[in-house]
């Protein structure tokens, strides 16, 4: 990928609509532009050029209009990519798109590849990486949440955060290389409790940002809720309830659900992916085995895990019974569990349980009858909303959740290493790597395959 290339791509989908965007970025971008793209009255394109300005005009092939378009044009460095750019909008026909696409590379141009728009805007110091990962969120955001959170980390609350840590790294680093300088004299300069105080806070912070992946996540992707219990406790009745729709299959035969069905819905701008699944009991049929198999593999990708009883069927024993064997087979770290006791039309529960139920927080419904749906959605929102969302940075990015777990990891070494006298030199060097993998996310630190990596995730024209 030559970077020295004036490239070209389609900002909008080719599909018929009212308008499409061309953008070119780079040095002959307005060059390449002043051969095809004629004023009114004949005036030359060139000499009238005034950044940030819009052209009415004509995109010609030798004397053949192709379509009447705007042009707008920036001059490098304030344009998105930092570079000389225009950008044309032309009727919104895919034919005229792809003629004036072919005519702009027919005089100099090159089709972009995937994200180099968003990789010359990183190269050229107008935005960090994670900024440009933030652009790719935000134009996929589908719901609120997704929004607000791709909103915040362009707006770069989080590179503060990081910043923040990369301070206090700076800070612990130089204590460590004063130790280090003088080790001859052996004089120990760090006060080590100092040292074990500014450590434990950095990995108490790191530690928040590492948390806050599940819910970043949830709100980016929708919140994963498993629909899980017994077989024929009414697990697909809730699903097809709280769809509103007949998806899941529902019958009085143990092992109607065979594999995980997933369905989303988005309440109050957020988004929900319930997934029913196999009924949890003891199976011999090898299908239904890998069924079961599957609801746990839902659990463990759940958010928010509903369990629901049959109370014609099951009492609050054997309820925690299976709870308990659900708990030991997967990672119940950061989910919420609701119990829900379903078929209360034909409810056998004595006081007892029942009381016991509603001491756990229980909801009651009837799925067949479609009563006490609502109060479960509204849970859900409840704890979902229950993080202050605003005044909390989250992260919702893999690579990023990859990088500050490794930070963390280094972190923590050195700070048992602190704790058991190790010398300065080796935590110097656990602080030292702890700080690139912070820069890897921002991008101060990173290598040609990481980008490529990042980038070609991206679309063309972004
Ligand atoms: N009376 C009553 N019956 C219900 C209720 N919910 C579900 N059922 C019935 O219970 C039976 C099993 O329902 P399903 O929704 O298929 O149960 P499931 O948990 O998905 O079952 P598997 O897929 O086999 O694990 C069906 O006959 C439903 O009509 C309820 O609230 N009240
Ligand atoms: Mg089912």
């Amino acid at each position: 990928m030559n970077l020295q290339d004036t490239i070209v791509a389609p900002s909008t989908p080719s599909v018929v609509s009212a308008l499409g965007v061309i953008r070119m970025s780079g040095d002959k971008a307005i060059d390449i532009c002043a051969k095809v793209f004629f004023l009114p009255n004949k005036k030359d394109f060139i000499s009238h050029i005034v950044a940030n300005k819009a052209y009415y005009g004509f995109i010609k092939e030798n004397d053949t209009v192709i379509d009447e378009v705007i042009c707008t044009v920036f001059l490098a460095p304030n344009s998105f990519s930092g570079e000389n750019t225009v950008e044309i909008s032309h009727h919104g026909s895919p034919y005229i798109q792809s003629e004036i696409i072919r005519l702009l590379i027919q005089n100099g141009a090159r089709l972009a590849e995937k994200g180099e728009f968003s990789q010359r805007a990183f190269l050229n110091g107008k935005m960090d990486l994670s900024q440009t990962e933030a652009i790719a969120d935000l134009i996929s955001s589908n719901n609120h949440f997704a929004h607000d959170l791709a909103m915040q980390q362009l707006r770069g609350s989080y590179r503060k955060e990081l910043k923040d840590i990369r301070q206090n790294f700076l800070h612990i680093a130089s204590l460590l290389e004063l130790e280090i300088d003088f080790s001859e004299e052996h004089e120990v300069f760090v006060d080590r409790d100092q040292l074990t105080k500014e450590l434990t806070e950095v990995k108490q912070h790191l530690k928040s940002l590492v948390d806050s992946f599940s819910m970043g996540n949830a709100f980016k992707n929708g919140v994963p809720v498993a629909i899980v219990g017994k077989p024929n406790s009414g697990k697909s009745t809730l699903m097809n309830a709280l769809l509103k729709e007949d998806r899941s299959i529902v019958s009085d035969i143990q092992g109607t659900t065979r594999d995980t069905i997933e369905e989303s819905i988005t309440i109050q701008g957020l988004q929900l992916r319930f997934i029913d699944t196999a009924g949890i009991h003891n199976s011999e049929d090898t299908i239904e085995k890998q069924g079961i198999e599957r609801s746990f593999l839902a659990i463990d990708k759940a958010r928010i895990v509903l369990y629901i009883v049959d109370s014609s069927n099951e009492d609050y024993k054997s309820v925690n019974k299976n709870i308990e064997l659900i708990k030991q087979k997967s990672d119940f770290k950061e989910k919420d569990l609701i119990i829900i006791v379903n078929k209360s039309d034909i409810s056998n529960l004595n006081k007892k349980d029942t009381l016991a139920f509603e001491k756990d927080k229980a909801i009651f419904i009837s799925a067949k009858q479609n009563e006490g749906i609502q109060e479960i959605t509204n849970t859900i929102l409840e704890t979902m909303h229950a993080e202050d969302f605003s005044s909390k940075v989250m992260i919702s990015n893999q690579r990023h959740l990859h990088a500050l777990e490794k930070a963390l990891e280094e972190v923590s070494t050195a700070l048992e290493a602190t704790e058991f006298g190790i010398s300065s030199d080796l935590i110097s060097e656990n602080v030292r790597q702890a700080t690139s993998y912070l820069g890897e996310i921002t991008g101060e630190i990173t290598s040609e395959d990481i980008l490529t990596s990042i980038f070609s995730s991206f679309c063309i024209g972004k």
